[in-house]
């Protein structure tokens, strides 16, 4: 695992690897008490592919995260209480309590909200990536794919068009396994995703998606590239989703034995190996880091908590049709 980030750097991708684990337990923990409105979709054992392929970027540059990219997210600099408000619908939260999970963005941080249609985030990041070519701004834009949605037509019609017209689009395929309860071996016929872009003229790389060093030079290669000029890049990340599709879901369609093998590359767990044992965090710096976050997540759900819920009247505001 070579790498040029400095001591520093590591440390804070392990940050905010443990702070996206812990907002998802937090999540799971307001879900179980029965304080969130809706679901909770957690991003479980692909930690590393939010926060790898995010940090790996400039502050320029635009992400299109999709609901289990919250490490995404937090890289671009929302906070705890972000995801906390929002998904208990409170009127302190990015929507105002209008929606209860991820759909928000900020185009002022480069983030742009999630399309719930599966395969048109592709467009949507590929279009953002041709107005800045347009407006000849060296701009990179990421979109985040699942091995479900690559069976959608929009999502190939998104990787063709920024392939012919040469976009800087970097797309990050998560295969992680599984669609909801579809298996990959029953979604498609192929075992790579990555020869899909390939297909269409997408320089393409498969990675290790549960080593984050991994994912975060693969992204900053791609990155220069597509800067450079030379058109979409595709990095397909094999990974593993550790939880149901979401806390609804026991996934008792998922092999018990599969999961407890992919316990076993647990991207977190690794990545404190690796540190550890090259002499990169001391015990004393992991236990001041954790501390950090226990104290981050205790102050955010507490202040979500406290946030009330968005006043009845308010209702019809920003309803535009
Ligand atoms: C076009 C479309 N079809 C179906 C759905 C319903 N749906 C939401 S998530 C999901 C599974 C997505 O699987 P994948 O893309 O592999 O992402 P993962 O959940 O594994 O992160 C489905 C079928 C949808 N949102 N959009
Ligand atoms: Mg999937």
């Amino acid at each position: 695992m070579a790498t040029t980030l400095t001591r520093r750097q590591l440390h804070d991708l392990y940050y905010f690897l443990r702070l996206n684990r812990r907002v998802d337990e937090q999540l799971t923990n307001f879900y179980r008490q029965g304080k969130v409105v809706g679901g909770v979709y957690s991003g479980t054992g692909q930690e590393a592919i939010s926060v790898g392929t995010a940090y790996a970027l400039e502050p320029e540059d635009f992400v299109g995260p999709m609901i289990r990219n919250v490490g995404t997210l937090l890289v671009r600099g929302y906070k705890p209480r972000d995801l906390f408000l929002q998904y208990m619908a409170r009127k302190d939260g990015p929507t105002g309590g209008r929606d209860a999970n991820t759909h928000f963005g900020d185009v002022g941080r480069g983030v742009i909200a999630p399309i719930s249609m599966l395969g048109e985030g592709v467009n949507v990041m590929a279009g953002i990536a041709l107005a800045a070519r347009l407006r000849k701004e060296k701009r990179v834009a990421v979109t985040y794919v699942g091995d479900g949605a690559m069976s959608t037509g929009p999502c190939h019609e998104g990787m063709n068009f920024a392939a012919v017209q040469k976009l800087p689009l970097l797309i990050i395929a998560e295969n992680n396994g599984w669609a909801y309860s579809t298996p990959t071996e029953k979604q498609m016929a192929v075992r790579d995703l990555a020869v899909r872009g390939k297909a269409y003229g997408i320089p393409a790389v498969i990675v290790d998606g549960n080593d984050i060093l991994k994912v975060y030079q693969a992204t900053r290669a791609a990155a220069a590239r597509a800067r450079q000029g030379r058109g979409p890049q595709m990095i397909e990340c094999k990974t593993m989703r550790m939880k149901g599709h979401a806390e609804h879901d026991a996934a008792n369609y998922v092999p018990k034995k599969t999961l407890e093998e992919w316990k076993k590359k647990d991207p977190i767990l690794r990545f404190e190996k690796y540190l550890t044992s090259k002499r990169l965090m001391t015990a004393k710096e992991k236990a001041q880091i954790e501390a950090r976050l226990d104290e981050e997540i205790r102050a955010d759900a507490e202040f979500a908590e406290a946030s009330p819920f968005p006043p009845p009247e308010g209702a019809a505001r920003s309803v535009w049709a």
